[in-house]
């Protein structure tokens, strides 16, 4: 197809829309030759590792504290074209019911064997083909992420572009888990202020709540703040969490238990402040359904935990068109997982700092070179080389690989 070069891209980029896919198409004044886009995303090879790095600081939420994070590590080939993905299951079944060895089983036994080797026009088209597998939307999504990346490095643009991303920087904001005293949770607060970030979020759980909450207003002031309690309440605790509203929160973010959305409803119509949800939010029919009743005024989105990519989209569309904002979680993520969520955060509806914050916070070295960081005015800006737009340093990747499978076609 021939099209204006007001309307196609630039000479020399891959043709993005219109000409057939695996076609040749040439610039329309010029007549010079444009890569073909590639005809679809064809997986040859499939890697599968298992990491483990130690956090720089432990990190306390109400599940207990972790001082290293082991995850799975994905790459996909075609062509010797590499993408990566990150699975964000833990070592246990406490943030969710995936582990890094379901989600290692459910990869091998039952993703793996549908993707390898199959022709799929665009990364989109993955997600509905593992429908016949339930739930494990970690294991999807690392793979499903992979293939985004891959997708984007073969077309020579950074994954936001093809993500539909509008922005060239990320507002960050940083999670800070239960400390020893009070007075270093004050403490942390001071420095990642310091450092830039644009909202502070802190765990809490009975015994670790109003009083923190009360404490880091008086010292701080009206710093842009909000809680996070992984489901460590019920609704009969409903008039021990009103008690927050008098702190003028950004939000609580799942107070209650992790597939909970009735509840929910019925605690946001008793509390001012606004309820996030995280934990119950698995698809994005959940998440209209949740927004719907009432259960909830902002939603955090992490891929791994709806399926990947293209559920993550489908999710902020649906949020945006009930104008509820959304916030790009974290897992602890290392760097490869991290630029996969700066560039999803990139979409517009994104529009309140998350939990994305610098490497340094986590692992120092991180498996990227350069590390991920934030900039004085607590942006990260979007990285603008192909796919996710850096590199991983292999002796690093190596020395903290514990377990390495390599998956074919049929094998
Ligand atoms: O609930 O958002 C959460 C980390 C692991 C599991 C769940 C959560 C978190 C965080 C940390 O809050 C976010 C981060 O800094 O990556
Ligand atoms: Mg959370």
């Amino acid at each position: 197809m021939w099209r204006s070069i007001t309307e196609g891209p630039a000479v020399g980029t891959p043709c993005e829309a219109g000409c057939p896919a695996g076609t040749a198409c040439y610039d329309a004044l010029s007549g010079v030759p444009r890569p073909p886009r590639p005809s679809a995303v064809r997986i040859d090879r499939l890697e599968l590792r298992l990491v483990r790095l130690p956090l720089v600081h432990f990190f306390e939420t109400s599940f207990g504290r972790v001082h290293d994070r082991t995850f799975i590590l994905v790459a996909v080939e075609s062509g010797g074209v590499q993408g990566l993905g990150e699975c964000v299951a833990d070592s246990n079944p406490f943030y969710s019911s995936e582990t890094t060895e379901t989600a290692w089983h459910i990869i091998e036994s039952f993703v793996a064997p549908r993707v390898l080797g199959a022709e799929f026009a665009h990364p989109r088209d993955i997600h509905p083909a593992l429908r016949i597998v339930r739930g494990h939307n970690m294991a999807k999504a690392a793979v499903e992420m992979a293939a985004w990346d891959l997708f984007a490095r073969q077309q020579g643009l950074p994954l936001a572009r093809v993500l539909g991303g509008t922005r060239d920087a990320i507002a960050s904001g940083v999670s800070i888990g239960i400390q020893d005293t009070l007075e270093q949770l004050v403490g942390k607060i001071e420095t990642e202020l310091a450092a830039g970030y644009r909202r502070i979020k802190i765990k809490v759980k009975p015994g670790w709540d109003i009083r923190a909450v009360e404490l880091v207003r008086h010292r701080l002031g009206a710093i842009p703040l909000m809680v996070d309690a992984n489901a460590a309440y019920q609704l009969s605790d409903a008039d021990h969490l009103a008690a927050l509203d008098d702190f003028d929160l950004m939000m609580i973010e799942q107070p209650l238990d992790y597939d909970d959305v009735v509840d929910h409803a019925k605690l946001q119509r008793r509390l001012r402040t606004a309820i996030c949800l995280d934990e119950s939010i698995h698809t994005p029919k959940i998440g209209a359904d949740a927004i719907d009743a009432g259960a909830c005024r902002i939603i955090n989105i992490k891929p791994g935990r709806v399926g990947g990519h293209a559920e993550s989209i489908r999710l902020h569309d649906v949020c945006a068109a009930r104008q509820v904002p959304v916030w790009h979680g974290g897992m602890l993520e290392s760097g490869i997982g991290r630029a996969h969520n700066i560039h999803l955060a990139s979409l517009p509806n994104f529009s309140l700092p998350g939990d994305v914050a610098a490497s340094r916070r986590y692992y120092v070295p991180d498996l990227i070179e350069p590390p991920i960081e934030v900039r004085a005015d607590g942006t990260i800006p979007v990285p603008t080389a192909p796919g996710i737009g850096v590199t991983i340093v292999r002796e690093r990747l190596d020395q903290a690989t514990q377990r390495l499978t390599t998956l074919t076609p049929g094998a």
